[in-house]
């Protein structure tokens, strides 16, 4: 709960309280020590003035009067003081139970909802953001029930604000009621590290799926096609309805329509510039009568190098609670599929290919994936991983692992090939193994519960032939996304796919 200082007023019994006791009872005393003093005063004007039988009359009246004060004044002043303390502290219990109760509700909805805030920046995870009064501009870093407030608070300069989900409190811009998540919000890690990043997550669902790879495998053409194919087919095609995030992404999204467009992928421009994050996301809203509260997709995009390179300093904070990978290959930085399929490639495709060292990726993807992302075992485990081979439209690779062969396959043996997605996931198993990606294979099936292997063409052909013509991108996601989210997973069904592809469990058992 609360413990930051917030730049609000305390609640009346946990800090005005206090000290409105205090003063009560340093007031009683006060009193009784001024009666005390005047019947001191009279015993001694009594002394100087009276006979001296007056003044052991007065004398032992007085002395009685001060015993009565000390006795009956001090007993009165201690019954008032605890009966003042047992009323305040009465309401602080009230006051605490109060705004526990309402803290626990606000927590146990985020959680339930599987609500919080992934900074798009830093990518930082948050449960609650550093929020803005709009009034004064102060940060309030814990808008939650606390002492400050159980259902709203008055910050320093008298704005009132919701510290739950629930409560509106004032109105927004546009004259409606005013809940928390419609007030500003930044980053506080961002914040901490000298910058402001302003968030628009509004309490939203996310879905984080990063797209990883080697360089020049095709990450950002596969980013590309699937935000364009996503926000333009998918999304419509579904009644949903897309909503974007800020200004920057609106950008990203503007450049992936050109790239889309001409059949070309921008130059990764963090390449050069080590102070910029090596990774980005380009992030939006799906909103819809189904999503309640509404999600918001962040697809990140990592720079190649950092997975071949050991000049990683940052730690890609999103792994940690992504809820998917998507595992890009380049088939043709393979040396046993270069070499078969050169002379079958484009000179742009053969510009293009992948200059990963794939041992390197062979041996040690995992282990940087681990050292990059400060993933545990057991997280990673957990993670379903899409491994995605791309750039089958190359070579006519799309021959041994697209629509045909699959269908061919299946044809042999009904029963045992009966699910589409399942035997396009062995023949590319398949594939690797026969091309001498074994231990990568074994890798993933040792450090990966969940692993499901797709082929896809993100361009759909060469570079800058024109528009893209992506195939096989949208399964990956379809699938990360379902695997993210039951509410996705309930009303995206495009595809068919069984719990566990047969081939997840080893390739040298299949044997056709
Ligand atoms: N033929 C073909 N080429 C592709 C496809 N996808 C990507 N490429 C080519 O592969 C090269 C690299 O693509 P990018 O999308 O920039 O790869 P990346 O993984 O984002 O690269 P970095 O971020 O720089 O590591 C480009 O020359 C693309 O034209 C595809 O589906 N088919
Ligand atoms: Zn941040
Ligand atoms: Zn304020």
């Amino acid at each position: 709960m609360a413990t930051d200082p917030q730049p609000a007023k305390k609640s009346y019994y946990f800090d005005k309280g206090y000290k409105d006791l205090e003063n009560t009872v340093k007031g009683a005393w006060q009193r009784n020590f001024v009666s005390i003093k005047e019947y001191m005063n009279n015993i001694k004007i009594s002394k100087s003035v009276d006979d001296t039988k007056t003044f052991i009359f007065k004398l032992i009246l007085n002395l009685l009067a001060i015993i009565g004060v000390l006795i009956v004044g001090s007993a009165i002043t201690l019954v008032l003081s605890t009966i003042n303390i047992a009323v305040l502290l009465a309401f602080m219990a009230i006051v605490y139970i109060g705004f526990t109760i309402a803290w626990t509700t606000d927590r146990a909805y985020l959680l339930r909802k599987k609500i919080f805030t992934a900074c798009h920046e830093c990518k930082e995870k948050s449960l609650i953001p550093t929020y803005i009064c709009p009034t004064c501009k102060e940060k309030h870093t814990n808008l939650t029930p606390s002492v400050y407030g159980i259902l709203k608070r008055t910050c320093n300069c008298g704005e009132m604000l919701p510290t739950t989900f629930f409560k509106d409190v004032g109105i927004t811009d546009k004259g409606d009621p005013r809940f928390r998540r419609d007030l500003k919000a930044i980053c506080h890690n961002c914040w901490n590290e000298g910058r402001e990043t302003k968030l628009t997550d509004r309490e939203t669902v996310p879905i984080c799926i990063p797209v990883v790879g080697g360089r020049s495998v095709g990450k950002t053409a596969f980013i590309n096609a699937f935000s364009k194919d996503f926000i333009e087919k998918v999304i419509p095609a579904k009644k949903w309805e897309y909503e974007r995030y800020n200004d920057d992404k609106s950008n990203i999204y503007k450049q992936i329509e050109v790239d889309y467009q001409t059949g070309d992928v921008r130059a990764t421009s963090r390449v050069t510039d080590t102070n910029k994050a090596s990774s980005i996301s380009f992030s939006f809203f799906v909103k819809g009568d189904e999503f309640k509260p509404e999600r918001l997709i962040h697809v990140y995009d990592i720079a190649g190098e950092v997975f071949t390179d050991n000049n990683e300093n940052e730690i890609q904070k999103q792994y940690e609670y992504c809820h998917g990978i998507a595992l890009i290959i380049d088939p043709f930085s393979i040396p046993s599929v270069r070499n078969k399929y050169e002379s079958d490639l484009s000179p742009e495709d053969i510009a293009g290919i992948g200059i990963a060292d794939i041992n390197g990726i062979v041996n040690s993807f995992l282990i940087k994936l681990r050292e990059v992302t400060g993933l545990s075992d057991k997280k990673m485990y957990s993670v379903p991983l899409a491994i995605v081979i791309n750039k089958a439209d190359s070579a006519g690779l799309f021959n041994e692992l697209g629509e045909g062969s699959v269908n061919a396959l299946m044809k042999t043996d009904p029963d045992k090939y009966n699910n589409e997605m399942d035997v396009q996931d062995y023949l590319c198993r398949k594939f690797l193994e026969e091309y001498g990606m074994g231990s990568f294979l074994n890798n993933i099936t040792i450090k990966f519960k969940n692993s499901r292997f797709f082929v896809c063409s993100a361009i759909g052909h060469s570079r800058g032939k024109g528009v893209y013509k992506p195939e096989g991108v949208m399964e990956p996601m379809e699938w990360l996304f379902r695997k993210a989210d039951s509410i996705m997973d309930r009303n995206w069904q495009d595809t068919n796919f069984t719990k566990h592809p047969f081939a997840s469990k080893g390739i040298e058992e299949q044997g056709v």
